[in-house]
């Protein structure tokens, strides 16, 4: 717990000594940065066309067929996730350099930021599958964060939605929670904690339904996951992004060693 803490307060004064002043060099809506800091997110409507989610549907499709040995798979065969992207396909590529994130994303953090990887995934309803990012978890805990998640397939209660709890990118519910049992550091919650979260009536759970080419943009520190699949399929693109500061090589390595850019294992 004391570590948590101290590992709480070092997070803070970090944020101090890096934040910037991008309000006036970065071209962002105000409505959009005001929605993610109350509410934890925004929905973007029509960032891509219905066209446009196809063709990047099949350009994700033969992605993974091209790179099925080396590309993340869950063990139900539900979820494949292609980290690095982008350098693989050039219509993602220019989803991981839109300057209108980048513009976002620093504001919001208020820090100098990138976009480490772009993810392309597709999940199936398929076995037990958990759903997209294995259930209800924080990203981060200490620090804010930034992704974009644009939906290629259009989404229902059925196929995946993402779901996220409402205000828990307040960092004052790192501490609020713990009358659930759950942890300052902890960033995998359980079904039980999750409800007796949301029973507590504080705060809500938000479903995202939204036809293909919405993108929510979103501070996945709060309390989030995709709801696993009951049927049909989801095709999605990410942008993970991260305070310069914050990048290591040790995190890099973590998502090229489950991409096709992984060193060879032999
Ligand atoms: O794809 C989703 O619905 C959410 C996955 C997730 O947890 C994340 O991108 O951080
Ligand atoms: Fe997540």
């Amino acid at each position: 717990m004391m570590k948590a803490v101290i590992e709480y307060y070092k997070a803070r004064v970090q944020e101090l000594l890096h934040k910037k002043n991008f309000e006036a060099i970065a071209e962002a809506k105000e409505e959009i940065i005001d929605s993610i800091r109350i509410k934890g997110y925004y929905v973007w409507e029509n960032y891509y066309s219905a066209d446009q989610c196809d063709d990047l549907c099949a350009r994700i499709d033969k992605l993974i067929e091209e790179n099925s040995t080396t590309i993340w798979n869950d063990e139900e065969g539900a979820d494949s996730r292609i980290y690095f992207s982008e350098k693989l396909d050039e219509k993602i590529k220019e989803f991981n350099e839109d300057k209108r994130f980048h513009n976002l994303s620093n504001r919001y953090l208020k820090a100098n930021t990138t976009v480490l990887t772009t993810l392309a995934g597709r999940i199936k309803g398929i076995g037990n599958n958990k759903g997209s990012g294995g259930g209800w978890h924080r990203d981060t805990n200490m620090i804010h964060q930034f992704k974009s998640i644009v939906y290629l397939s259009d989404v229902d209660g059925n196929n995946g939605p993402f779901e996220y709890i409402e205000g828990t990118q307040w960092k004052r519910t790192l501490f609020e929670f713990n009358q659930y049992g759950v942890a300052l550091d902890q960033n995998r919650v359980s079904d039980e904690e999750a409800n007796k979260i949301l029973e507590n009536g504080k705060y809500s759970k938000v479903q995202f339904q939204a036809k293909k080419g919405t993108c929510l943009l979103v501070d996945t520190s709060g309390i989030h996951r995709g709801k696993p699949l009951i049927k049909g399929e989801r095709y999605a693109l990410t942008n993970y992004v991260y305070q310069d500061y914050f990048i290591n090589d040790n995190m890099m390595n973590k998502f090229l060693n489950i991409s096709p850019f992984r060193k060879s294992d032999k």
